[in-house]
């Protein structure tokens, strides 16, 4: 076995966006491709000489081929160990998980995330801290600058390494220990839910479904829910993880996990229903018949946080995306903890994490966690929302309008219009952009313009600025809109339109969302020439 110094040239476009790099699978399999943007990883993290690394995916097609080179090129660039799930699994909260409790010095994670998969389909890589969450901007730029001026890599010249069998082999100079993919995450779930309290609530006849869409979480799942929580077998559907997913797109929202929203809406519906994405990070949650949208879910875990043990002592402080509703806002006030706004990606509540400032963190985009890993955590929702379930005896339909009661509503819906041409999408947010002094003060029915920006954020913990991330038309009784251009897209160009309006009025609550922001939304696309513009009189998809 001997380590070869390949010699290689840049690719342009190896920019890593807010999960890391995401491309179609044929792009991952040109020569060098992958290579390349590993390399540019190790070169930038500086990794002393025998430092353990993680590895793992969500299992789609590419994960093995792509985990082979990993390793071979971990033991040529002077890693002692690399930790992988068997079979090469590990879903995102997972290897976060395994990154923390083993102490390494990050990790490796293939994903693209609720983006189908399949040869012709998506893959991505992203490196994780030793923190346990998606890198810095500081360091991503330092990939993004390291991969545009890369000449050479480093690889071992040696046979594939079997990842089917736990245990430790060596590659190299390097151990390779294959781990099981699920003990570790299950073991933390364990401590911090009552999990008695939810064995209970399953004993006397509460029914679930859990739809895994045949993505990473699946194994996960039926070892928590069915083996270690006792719900009956089949709760858990689309179980088995495959490379493609079924065919399906593997994203937890109300258009895609179709098989799951039809039992949950039927004659015999269960009295939960939760689904999550391709690499186990995002969750749906449902109630029978009754939808909660992500940013209400965040505000009602927060609201309900002592009933859990591992919150019992108190929340830090809460923190969401800027798209994301205002609804956990109020939570926090009522808490009377702070409630932090960052820009869209997991990496911005990291720092806010590490520093002991916040302890919840949310996206409207089905995202949700907390301080237990550094990643967004779909499986650990769905165990949160049944320890509230078990605690409560309630439906959650019921526990939602006793929510609203309470701290109001916040009506909330996304437009999506995918696959724009890119020069269409940039022209909207110029245009908006080119607009914000004329917009100012300016009345649209009930509603009037108080300020409009392009969202900026300040860290902080480490005083970094992050410009342009999203444009703000806000209103003066708190309705918002956003727009925002997407940066986990893979062709073309993803506009996104974010729509909050809201209601103090009880009376009001029974409103369907699309009915209450109806107004609103004629105003988005007024203002944004955004159907002239692109030419869609239709999203492509509303969550
Ligand atoms: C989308 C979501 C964002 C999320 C990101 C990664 O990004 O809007 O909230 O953090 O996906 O999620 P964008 O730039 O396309 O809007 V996942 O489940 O990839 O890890
Ligand atoms: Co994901």
């Amino acid at each position: 076995m001997s380590v070869h110094t390949v010699v290689t040239q840049p690719f342009p476009d190896q920019k890593p966006g807010t999960s890391g790099l995401r491309k179609k699978v044929p792009v991952f399999q040109q020569p060098h491709y992958l290579e390349n943007f590993v390399q540019s990883i190790f070169d930038s993290i500086a990794a002393p000489q025998g430092a353990t690394l993680v590895v793992g995916g969500d299992g789609r097609y590419y994960n093995r081929e792509a985990i082979q080179i990993i390793l071979k090129m971990a033991a040529a660039n002077g890693f002692g160990a690399v930790l992988v799930g068997r079979g090469g699994i590990l879903s995102t909260p997972a290897a976060s998980c395994v990154i923390r409790k083993y102490k390494t010095l990050g990790g490796i994670i293939l994903s693209a995330s609720h983006n189908p998969g399949g040869a012709k389909e998506d893959f991505g890589i992203k490196f994780n801290s030793g923190n346990g969450g998606p890198a810095t901007e500081t360091v991503t730029d330092a990939i993004f600058s390291k991969s545009k001026s890369i000449t050479t890599y480093r690889i071992l010249d040696a046979a594939d390494v079997s990842l089917d069998e736990l245990g430790e082999t060596t590659l190299g100079n390097m151990k390779v220990k294959v781990i099981d993919p699920v003990d570790d995450y299950a073991e933390l779930m364990e401590s911090l839910f009552d999990f008695d309290a939810i064995r209970s609530l399953l004993k006397s006849g509460f029914r679930i479904k859990f739809d895994a869409m045949h993505a990473v979480n699946g194994p996960y799942a039926k070892e928590i829910i069915e083996k270690r929580l006792g719900a009956t077998n089949g709760s858990v559907m689309n179980g088995v993880p495959l490379e493609d997913f079924g065919g399906g797109h593997p994203d937890p929202n109300l258009t895609y996990a179709h098989d799951l929203v039809e039992i949950m809406y039927g004659d015999d519906a269960p009295d939960f229903g939760a689904a999550s994405d391709g690499d186990g990070d995002r969750n749906m949650i449902l109630g029978k018949h009754f939808f909660v949208t992500p940013s209400d879910s965040l505000a009602l875990l927060a609201a309900n946080a002592a009933l859990v043990p591992g919150y019992r002592q108190g929340l830090a402080g809460i923190a969401r995306s800027m798209p994301t509703s205002a609804a956990a806002d109020r939570v926090a006030k009522a808490l009377n903890i702070p409630c932090y706004e960052t820009p869209t990606g997991w990496k911005f509540f990291g720092n806010l994490m590490d520093a002991g400032k916040v302890t919840l963190c949310g996206e409207e985009s089905f995202g949700t966690g907390s301080d237990h890993v550094r990643e967004k955590d779909g499986l650990w929702a769905v165990l949160f929302w049944l320890n509230i379930l078990a605690a409560r005896k309630q439906s959650v339909e019921s526990i939602v309008r006793e929510h609203w009661a309470k701290f109001g509503r916040n009506f909330y819906s996304r437009y999506d219009y995918e696959g724009l041409p890119t020069e269409a999408a940039n022209g909207v947010m110029q245009l908006l952009r080119d607009s914000f002094a004329g917009l100012t003060g300016k009345t649209f029915g009930k509603y009037t313009i108080q300020t409009c920006d392009d969202f900026s954020y300040t860290d902080t913990v480490d005083g970094s600025v992050s410009k342009n991330q999203g444009v703000r038309i806000l209103f003066s009784d708190g309705s918002r809109i956003i727009y925002r251009l997407s940066g986990t897209g893979t062709e073309g160009a993803t506009l996104r339109v974010y729509l909050e309006a809201y209601e103090a009025d009880a009376a009001q609550h029974h409103l369907d969302a699309q009915e209450a922001l109806q107004e609103l939304i004629g105003i988005a696309l007024n203002i944004s020439e955004l159907v002239k513009r692109t030419g869609r009189e239709r999203p492509t998809v509303i969550t």
